[in-house]
C-alpha cells in the first residue's frame, strides 16, 4: 500500500485559500516530505511524532525568526485527501506572511504546485475516480443550490456507481464469451445470448436517461438565457425590473427607450436565469440607433434559450400576437406568451385572450401580479422538481460525449446478437462499449486528458 502512495518524489505546496486580505489564509502541502518540510519551519514539537488527524498550534519560524503563529492540521498517508502526508497550516491572512511561509516551505524542499494538482494526486492515487475529481470542480465553482447539489451527488459517487455495476455486468458476459472461444472447438454457449440482450435494454434504458439529463445539466451549470421581447411600450423593461425587485432598466412611456441589451441574473429555485431586456421590435423606424438595438432583439431571441413575448394586452390585435409567436417558433425557440398591463383591461378582454393565446400567461409588470405563477413557469419550462433532487443529472460535456459512444457501442452490440455474429467480434464491440464506459472514471486514460483536465481547476485544489 505504502509502495503505491509513494509514485512521486516531490512535495508540492500552495495557497488553498483565495489570494488577497482575510482573517485566515490555508497553506498546504502534500507529498513524501511533508513532516520533513514542515518540522524545519515548526520548532516546538516533532509533528511527524504526533498522530493523524491532529491539530497543533504553535510559532512558524525560519532561521530564528518568526514568520507567524499558526495552526497545524496533520494528515498521515494513506487517509488523506490526496493519499500522501498532508499538512494544511491555517495563518493570518495577510498575503505577506502567506507567501513568506511558502517561500521557506519552498526553500526547504517543496515545490509550488500546478493548478488543480492537489486532486490530480488523489486521482492518480486512487482516492477518487475521474468524475468525483471533477465534480470538485465543478462544487467550486457552483453558485446555486442545484448546480452545488449536482456537484455534491458526484463528488459521492452516485455516478461513478453507476457506471461501475454497467461496467462490472458487462465484463462477466464478456468473460463468459472469451471462456467460450477458449472452446470454440466444442461449440458451447456459456454466456445466455436472451439474457445478455436484456442486460443491454436494462444498460440501454439508464445511458438513455443519462444522455437526457444532460439538457437539464447544461441548464444547472450554465444558466438558462431568457430575452424579454415584444412591441416597443410593452413593458419588458419594468418586467425585467420587477423579477430582480430593483430599478435596473429605465422604464418611460415614450416608445423605443431601451436601445441596447441589458442582461442581468434571477436565481429561481436554484437555477440560474440569465434576463435579457431587448429593444422594443417595430420595422420601421426612422431612428438609426434604434434599428440597430431590434437587429440585436433579433439575435438576442435567436441565442435565447427561452423567448418571454410580452405584449400590452388592452392594445396589439391577436393576428399580430399571433404571427409575432410563430415567427419565434419558426426559430425553434421556446416561448411564453406574457400579456401585460392586465391592471387596466377588463375581465372580459382577458378571457376572450385566454381562448384565443394558447398558455398565456397574465401580469402586470407595474402592479407585481402574476409575477410569481410567471417565475414558476419559467422554472418549470427547464426542469421538475424531482429530476433536480433525485436524479442523476450528466453536467459535463466530455462525460456526454463518451455516453453517446457508449449507447452507441451498446446497439453494436446488440445488433451482433441478433445476427448472431461470432463470439470473438462480439467480444471486440464489448470491449469498445468498456473502453468509453472506463474513459469516463478514467480507468482508461492518458497525461494529456489528464493534463488538460486538471489545468481548469485552480491552485491549491
Ligand atoms: N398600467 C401599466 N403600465 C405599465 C405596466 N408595465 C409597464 N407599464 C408602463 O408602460 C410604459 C413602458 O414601459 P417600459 O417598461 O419602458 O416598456 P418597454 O417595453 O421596455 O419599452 P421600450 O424599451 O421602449 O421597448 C411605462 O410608462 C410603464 O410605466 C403595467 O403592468 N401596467
Ligand atoms: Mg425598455
Amino acid at each position: 500500500m505504502q509502495e503505491k502512495f509513494s509514485q512521486w518524489n516531490d512535495t508540492i505546496v500552495a495557497l488553498a485559500t483565495p489570494p488577497g486580505i482575510g482573517a485566515i489564509g490555508v497553506i498546504r502541502l502534500s507529498g513524501n516530505q511533508s513532516f520533513e518540510i514542515i518540522n524545519k519551519i515548526f520548532p516546538s514539537k516533532n509533528l511527524f511524532l504526533q498522530p493523524a488527524n491532529t491539530i497543533h498550534v504553535g510559532y512558524l519560524k525560519d532561521d530564528n525568526i518568526i514568520l507567524d503563529e499558526a495552526v497545524v492540521s496533520i494528515f498521515k498517508s494513506p487517509a488523506s485527501y490526496t493519499g500522501e502526508d498532508v499538512i494544511e497550516i491555517s495563518c493570518h491572512g495577510s498575503p505577506y506572511v502567506q507567501q513568506q511561509v511558502i517561500n521557506a516551505l519552498i526553500h526547504h524542499g517543496a515545490r509550488l504546485a500546478k493548478a488543480g494538482e492537489f486532486t490530480q494526486r488523489a486521482f492518480l492515487n486512487g482516492k477518487l475516480d475521474l468524475t468525483q475529481a471533477e465534480a470538485v470542480a465543478d462544487l467550486i465553482a457552483s453558485n446555486t443550490t442545484a448546480s452545488k447539489n449536482a456537484a455534491l451527488k458526484n463528488i459521492r459517487g452516485g455516478f461513478s456507481e453507476i457506471l461501475k455495476n454497467m461496467r462490472e455486468q458487462l465484463i462477466q458476459f464478456s468473460a463468459l464469451i472469451e471462456l467460450e472461444l477458449d472452446f470454440s472447438e466444442e461449440d458451447v454457449a456459456f454466456a445466455d445470448r436472451k439474457k445478455f440482450l436484456d442486460l443491454l435494454n436494462e444498460i440501454g434504458i439508464t445511458v438513455k436517461n443519462l444522455l437526457d439529463s444532460f439538457r437539464l445539466g447544461n441548464v444547472i451549470k450554465n444558466g438558462v438565457s431568457v430575452a424579454i421581447v415584444g412591441s416597443p411600450n410593452a413593458g419588458k423593461s419594468t418586467l425585467l425590473n420587477t423579477l430582480l425587485n430593483e430599478s435596473r432598466a429605465i422604464v418611460s412611456e415614450i416608445a423605443g427607450t431601451t436601445r441596447d441589451t441589458i442582461e442581468e441574473v434571477i436565481n429561481i429555485n436554484g437555477i440560474l436565469f440569465r434576463l435579457i431586456d431587448t429593444a422594443g421590435i417595430r420595422e420601421h423606424s426612422a431612428d438609426v440607433i434604434e434599428s440597430m438595438g431590434v437587429l440585436k432583439s433579433k439575435e438576442k431571441i435567436a441565442q435565447a434559450d427561452i423567448v418571454l413575448y410580452l405584449f400590452d394586452v388592452n392594445t396589439i390585435s391577436d393576428n399580430e400576437i399571433i404571427f409575432f409567436i410563430n415567427d419565434i417558433k419558426k426559430q425553434n425557440r421556446n416561448v411564453i406568451p406574457v400579456a401585460n398591463k392586465t391592471d387596466c383591461s377588463i375581465e372580459k378582454l382577458l378571457e376572450e385572450k385566454k381562448e384565443k393565446i394558447k398558455d398565456v400567461v397574465f401580469i402586470s409588470a407595474k402592479m407585481n401580479t402574476g409575477i410569481e405563477l410567471l417565475k414558476e413557469k419559467l422554472f418549470n419550462t427547464v426542469a421538475n422538481n424531482s429530476s433536480l433532487t433525485e436524479n442523476i443529472v450528466i453536467t459535463n460535456a466530455r462525460h456526454y460525449s463518451a455516453l453517446k459512444e457508449v449507447n452507441l457501442s451498446l446497439s453494436e452490440i446488440k445488433k451482433g446478437i441478433q445476427n448472431n455474429i461470432s463470439g470473438d467480434l462480439l467480444s471486440t464491440d464489448i470491449h469498445r462499449c468498456l473502453h468509453y464506459l472506463g474513459e469516463i472514471t478514467g480507468e482508461i486514460t492518458n497525461d494529456d486528458m489528464l493534463d488538460y483536465i486538471f489545468s481548469k481547476f485552480c491552485i491549491g485544489k
